[in-house]
């Protein structure tokens, strides 16, 4: 009976993300899933990249927390449109939500749109939103163990963020093993080590968003 229904609710929700897709590819727009635990630097690289690259590409943000818009703010503030979705308590967002909120967002007139997930490493990954694309972050402080705990997370991202490098000297993190583990379920994810804080490594993640987004010059 639980399977039955949990089958429905996402085959409702496989339905909704290939009308999300199909919007997507017919207005030319790259839609990224932001993934990570809760604190991991979601907002803060979301708000950097939409500064740092404000005269190359268009972003809009859909955010998803189960309360405030407190993330939608940062964002208004670092110059780009938000939509703020409050999921009350779901612990992930569903297509439906987005494709209200790519309406609102007017998703059309921009080059990308960033959906940022409510934070955890589990239920996100069972939901497709109709994104072209995944990024899971993880940050040093969370600990090196969590692509072998959370492999279906880390297995499905294009992209992997190792956020927080500028605390490695300060915390005991094995770098190498991290690096192992992603390739162990995922050989063909990008990784990036990046700190949004100083900006470090963020270089080669817009180089990769500006060259999926089709906006590099080369
Ligand atoms: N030291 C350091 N702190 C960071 C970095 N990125 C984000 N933070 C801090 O981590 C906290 C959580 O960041 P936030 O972007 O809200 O994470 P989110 O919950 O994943 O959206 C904030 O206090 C940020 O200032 C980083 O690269 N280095
Ligand atoms: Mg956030």
């Amino acid at each position: 009976m639980k399977v039955s229904l949990n089958q429905k609710i996402l085959s409702r929700n496989e339905e909704c993300a290939q009308k999300n897709k199909a919007f997507f590819v017919e207005h030319g727009v790259l839609c990224l899933n932001f993934i990570s635990s809760p604190g991991s630097g979601k907002t803060t690289t979301i708000a950097r990249t939409i500064r740092d690259l404000k005269d190359k590409l268009k972003i809009g943000v859909i955010e998803g927390d189960i309360k405030t818009d407190t993330d939608a703010q940062k964002i208004r503030a670092a110059g780009a449109d938000a939509i703020q979705i409050e999921t009350r308590g779901a612990c992930h967002l569903s297509a439906e939500q987005v494709y209200n909120a790519i309406k609102a967002l007017d998703a059309e007139t921009k080059d990308v749109v960033i959906i940022e997930n409510v934070g955890n490493l589990v239920c996100p990954s069972a939901f497709d939103l109709g994104e072209n694309s995944r990024v899971v972050m993880l940050s040093v402080p969370e600990g090196d163990d969590k692509p072998v705990k959370y492999p279906g997370t880390f297995a499905g991202a294009e992209v992997v963020l190792i956020n927080k490098i500028d605390l490695m000297e300060h915390i005991e993190f094995n770098l190498e093993r991290v690096l192992a583990d992603i390739r162990v379920v995922n050989p063909n994810a990008k990784i990036f080590q990046v700190s949004a804080a100083t900006g470090e490594g963020l270089d080669q993640w817009y180089e990769w968003l500006l060259k999926r987004a089709g906006r590099s010059d080369d």
